[in-house]
């Protein structure tokens, strides 16, 4: 077998409200042998995410959109199996950009050689060992600032993101009340995770009547990764001098059109909210730390991991896809 022969997913035309199979293609390449300072990679597991929907559009707020006919890029964990690069060797596993591709060439300054903290489970590192963890590490405990005894509210609560929220903020000693799509999500946050209360947002009806039983004392801290009815909700019982991490607003990510605003902004004055958006990228000093942490917490058991993986390069739209309507359960993974 030519190991140079890679598959990747372009991205062929830009997607107006939810993307379908059309946008996307597959295509077969021959990649160059690598030259001097690169590597050739095998991936093992790539990453979606929803950011990479945001990519897809031709404006860009703080990164490149992707570009037409070209791979698409994002969280990758693969295995080196040539290498012209110092420091690089056959067997290494790195973490890379290289997502949407089942090989490529890197250079090896872009890429992250991992010591896995167990071989069997590499995709941890796109999931709670990776992006996603780091971003309920530090949105959660950089921007809510959860105390001891206060109630934190997530949305998205069994995703990447949401799930490890909740299990740090539990560590703290809040009182988490979550919110997500299904029933069977609802259960395994309450038994796995410990989570105190959980609204299944689909079938609760009124989310502000819903939050205000869960969450009887009010919200300190909300994690908002959905928008929409859930942010005016959260405003709604967010008590005084509450903070909101503002982490992603997933609901209005496959909008064609600019959607109405929650209709009780005014709340942050007299509420004295304080609402902070951040993007974990911006965040890398504090990346080992989250790493020693997360990686301890995962290996005692007091951070129960969940994945959802799908199979095949020919799935990873799908996969994607699965991010918008749900189904996935926990980190979505697509294994190569
Ligand atoms: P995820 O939660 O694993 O997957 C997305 C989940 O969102 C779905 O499973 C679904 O769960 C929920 N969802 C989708 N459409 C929805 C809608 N219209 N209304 C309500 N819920 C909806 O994804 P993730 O990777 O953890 O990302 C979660 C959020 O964090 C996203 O907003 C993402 O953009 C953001 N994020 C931000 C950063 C950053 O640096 N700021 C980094 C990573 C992620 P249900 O079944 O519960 O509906
Ligand atoms: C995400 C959602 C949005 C994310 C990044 C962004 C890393 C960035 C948005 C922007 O540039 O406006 O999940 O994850």
């Amino acid at each position: 077998m030519n190991k140079y022969k890679a598959r990747q997913v372009h991205l062929k035309t830009r997607p107006k409200g939810l993307p379908t199979q059309e946008h996307f293609e597959i295509v077969n390449v021959e990649l160059p042998p690598p030259r001097q300072g690169e590597v050739l990679i095998k991936n093992n597991f790539m990453s979606v995410d929803p950011y990479m929907r945001g990519r897809m559009r031709a404006e860009g707020v703080y990164a490149e959109p992707y570009a037409l006919n070209k791979p698409m890029y994002g969280g990758a964990v693969g295995e080196v199996i040539e290498s012209k690069a110092d420091g690089l060797k056959e067997g290494d596993i790195v973490l890379s950009g290289g997502a949407w591709q089942d090989r490529l060439i890197a250079n090896s300054e872009t890429v992250t050689q991992l010591t896995p903290f167990d071989v069997n489970r590499l995709s941890l590192y796109l999931g709670t060992l990776g992006m996603p963890g780091m971003t309920a590490y530090v949105g959660l405990l950089k921007f809510g600032e959860p105390k001891e005894g206060e109630t934190v509210f997530v949305s998205a609560a069994s995703g990447a993101v949401g799930a490890n929220v909740c299990q740090i903020a539990k560590q703290i000693g809040c009182r988490v009340v979550g919110s997500v799509g299904s029933d069977d999500k609802a259960q395994w946050l309450l038994d796995e995770c410990k989570v105190d209360e959980v609204i299944n947002y689909k079938t609760c009806g009124n989310l502000t009547e819903a939050l205000s039983k869960a969450a009887p004392n009010g919200v300190d801290v909300y994690f908002e990764n959905v928008g929409g009815s859930h942010l005016e909700a959260a405003l709604n019982q967010m008590n005084h001098f509450g903070r909101i991490a503002a982490c992603g607003m997933i609901s209005t990510y496959n909008n064609s059109d600019p959607a109405p605003g929650p209709n009780n902004l005014m709340l942050i004055v007299g509420k004295k909210v304080r609402i902070n958006g951040f993007i974990v990228f911006d965040h890398n000093d504090m990346r080992a730390k989250f790493l020693s942490d997360m990686e301890s917490w995962v290996a005692n058991g007091e951070i129960i991991v969940r994945e959802t993986v799908v199979e095949g390069i020919e799935n990873s739209v799908d996969a994607f896809l699965a991010l918008f309507s749900g189904d996935n359960f926990g980190k979505m993974i697509v294994k190569l």
